[in-house]
């Protein structure tokens, strides 16, 4: 079962506006009337119900939302790209790749949630923002801004409501087969299950799921048996389901063992929701020991109940109090979630805030803001320079270049793009 993906996601880019003029029979000289770029679609993941859903994303793809159209003459708007929604289990953690290293972005806690893993480009503007008393016939407009890329990784942090684990043999492959239509494999011999089984669950017309896990067996903290590999999977089921076998030597040392074992590995598993159950109650010498077990588990503080999933004894009360818990567990995320309902990735940029460095002669404007305009320009066409110089001047980027120590021809990096400070 697929656990974590890594894939690459960028915004579609924005359209371009549109440089054109107003055509009319009696007015040869219209006023501009191009329009603006639509915007770029984000890439959006959603969570859904269904845990196999990382299993439909393809490792290693670039996912791309859609392109915002041009804009067009008329002042008409292109329109805005489409939104690209990935579909991930409820329970996943999205991580950005950031120089090796892994940024917590956003979780995704219950059904219906969503992050923006990409957000696309602004639209360039057409002509008609570019009018101005003194120049009413401007041919300038903006190409669209680039759509945001990443490097995400999306981990799956829960598998299941409920999971099942115990020793090897417990019988727990054979429990989940009693209680959902799963068809794990069963065999009278350790570590038949090297893989998580999920099955659903039935209650009444409700339903929760289940993962019977690999068998664990002590030393796994340190790796024994599929060690690491079985804790990290019980990490991610908010309910565990103890399962001992009824009939081993010391069903009571058997469950202390397994406890022990997942609170070495993460001390927060310890206190995880748990039901004890001792299986394989209809065999006649687990019969016969029932009342004595009782007694051994109590004295440890422990309840355990017994159940045969063989022949379906105390299957169907187990169930129903499993559902119990996964429902409280249920709620206490979705009143989570509507906390922080759609959680944006990227924080609004401040816009027009700027820093100057010079950087080997060279004048380097540090503004998001600001570099997110120049570099929608076109820095080859003289009305284009113009507009940029206009605007850097009205948002005091000019007197900083001077007071810096710039002069006509002096060299301005702004963001990916560069011009020679003005003539
Ligand atoms: N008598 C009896 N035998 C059972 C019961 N449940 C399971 N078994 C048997 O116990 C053996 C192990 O069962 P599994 O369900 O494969 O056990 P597991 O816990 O999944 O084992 P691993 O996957 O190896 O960790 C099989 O031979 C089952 O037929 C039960 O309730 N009663
Ligand atoms: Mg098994």
């Amino acid at each position: 079962m697929l656990d974590e993906i890594q894939m690459t996601v960028k915004g579609g880019d924005g359209g371009h506006g549109l440089i054109s003029f107003r055509r009319e029979k009696f007015a040869p000289l219209g006023g501009p009337d191009g329009g603006d770029g639509g915007r770029g679609g984000d890439v959006i993941v959603r969570a859904t119900d269904d845990v196999y859903a990382l299993e439909r994303l393809r490792p290693r793809r670039r996912y791309e939302a859609g392109r915002g159209g041009n804009g067009a003459s008329a002042k008409k708007h292109g329109r805005n790209g489409k939104d690209l929604v990935l579909e991930a289990p409820e329970g996943t953690v999205i991580f950005r790749l950031e120089g090796g290293e892994r940024v917590e972005l956003a979780d995704l806690p219950a059904k219906g949630t969503t992050a923006i893993v990409a957000r696309g480009g602004k639209g360039g503007w057409g002509n008609i923002h570019f009018a101005t008393s003194t120049n009413q016939a401007p041919y300038i407009s903006q190409s669209g801004a680039e759509g945001e890329e990443a490097e995400i990784v999306l981990e799956l942090r829960l598998i299941s409501d409920v999971g099942i684990i115990g020793l090897p043999n417990a019988g727990k492959s054979t429990l989940l087969a009693a209680l959902s239509a799963a068809r794990p494999k069963v065999g009278d011999y350790p570590f038949t299950t090297l893989q998580p089984t999920l099955g659903v669950v039935n209650v009444g017309w409700q339903t929760f799921r289940m993962a019977d896990l690999p068998g664990l067996i002590e030393g796994a903290a340190e790796g024994r048996g599929l060690g690491h590999e079985f804790l990290r999977h019980a990490m991610r089921c908010p309910v565990l389901l103890h399962l001992a076998d009824g009939s081993a030597d010391d069903p009571v040392a058997d469950v202390l063992l397994i406890r022990e074992e997942i609170a070495a590995y993460d001390p927060d598993l310890r206190d995880r929701v748990a039901v004890i159950a001792v299986n394989k109650v209809d065999l006649p010498e687990v019969v016969a020991r029932r009342e004595r077990l009782e007694q051994a588990f109590a004295a440890e503080g422990m309840s355990a109940r017994f159940i045969s999933a063989a022949t379906g004894e105390g299957l169907r009360e187990l169930a129903a109090d499993l559902f119990e818990m996964v429902k409280a567990d249920r709620e206490r995320r979705e009143r989570e979630a509507v906390e922080q309902a759609e959680t944006p990735v990227l924080r609004p940029q401040p816009r027009r805030r700027f820093e100057v460095e010079v950087v080997g002669g060279e004048y380097v404007v540090d503004a998001p803001g600001i570099a997110g305009f120049v570099e929608t320009m076109d820095l080859d066409s003289e009305p284009h320079r113009q507009e940029v110089y206009r605007r850097l001047k009205r948002w005091g980027v000019a007197k900083e270049l001077e007071r810096k120590g710039a002069v006509p021809g002096s060299p301005v990096r702004i963001g990916k793009a560069t011009l020679a400070w003005l003539e």
